[in-house]
């Protein structure tokens, strides 16, 4: 497990970097969703640079899309594309636009309209059914993105099929672009919501480390039912100063606020 909180801990490190430079990026997401992220990429997910065509491959969409940057560097980190590349994140022509497109290797779906990567995932997981496949799909939403109707139609047909071969997760931090969930459009709970459409619900501290790799083994052990692991997460988690601050959606940090971030997840790093 300290591999991976490291890991988490270089991964902030990196999205604070390619945000700074890029002037660019949906910061606060990003960082509530890294350690979901490295659990799933760096310990439980089937996937590899090499792999993205073969059929037995596990399935990841980030329907949250706008937390592209995690997601583009751990994608460098694990060599499904030149670090180097990354460079052009936002630039004119690149193919690294601000969320994730499938010009990308490792990546499946197009997303950042929100609302659309579960119907899609459940759809993966009955072709997995359909094609007696053992692949898994696993679907990460934001609980802001939960206001779209199309989630619940999505939601309804995982349970009437009984979809145990996928994994959805809710980045459950409370926030979304203009303020609280409760105040935008209120969701509380998210538990029994998910539960009376036939789902397992796992709910979660969503930055544990150990507890969200408990929680994914746990997915992949439950039969019968799709599963739903409620991460309770806190956005801009790492960085001090954008924990819980709705302004720091997309807001990009000064040189200050950039050092001072880097400074603050370096000590977390030294002292893991
Ligand atoms: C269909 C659609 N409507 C609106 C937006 C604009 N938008 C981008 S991010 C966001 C808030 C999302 O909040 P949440 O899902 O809670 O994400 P997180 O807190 O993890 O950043 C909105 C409304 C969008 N991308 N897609
Ligand atoms: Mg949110």
């Amino acid at each position: 497990m300290r591999d991976l909180k490291l890991k988490a801990c270089q991964i902030r490190q990196g999205v604070l970097q390619l945000i700074h430079e890029a002037k660019t990026g949906h910061i606060g997401g990003d960082m509530s969703v890294t350690d979901i992220l490295v659990d799933l990429y760096y310990k439980q997910m089937n996937v590899s640079p090499e792999g993205m065509q073969d059929p037995d491959r596990d399935r990841f969409v980030l329907s949250k899309g706008h937390s592209v940057e995690a997601l583009y560097t751990i994608l460098a980190d694990k060599g499904f594309f030149p670090k180097d590349e990354l460079k052009t994140y936002s630039q004119y022509g690149s193919k690294f636009i601000g969320h994730p497109n499938n010009k990308i290797n490792g990546i499946e779906m197009n997303t950042g309209s929100l609302g659309h990567g579960l119907s899609v995932g459940v759809g993966m997981a009955m072709a997995g059914k359909m094609d007696k496949r053992d692949y898994r799909v696993y679907v990460v939403m934001g609980d802001g993105e939960m206001a779209e109707g199309s989630v619940w139609e999505a939601i309804m047909a995982a349970g009437h099929y009984k979809l145990d071969n996928i994994t959805a997760f809710v980045d459950r931090n409370r926030l979304q672009i203009s303020g609280t969930t409760e105040q935008v459009m209120s969701q509380d709970s998210q538990e029994q919501r998910w539960a009376s459409f036939g789902w397992n619900v796992l709910s979660i501290p969503g930055n544990d480390m150990e507890a969200i790799d408990a929680a994914v083994q746990l997915s992949k052990e439950t039969k019968g039912k799709p599963t739903v692991i409620i991460a309770n997460t806190t956005k801009g988690c790492g960085v001090s100063f954008m924990e819980n601050q709705a302004g720091w959606h997309h807001r990009v940090p000064t040189d200050e606020e950039f050092a001072q971030g880097m400074k603050e997840l370096k000590e977390k790093e030294a002292a893991l």
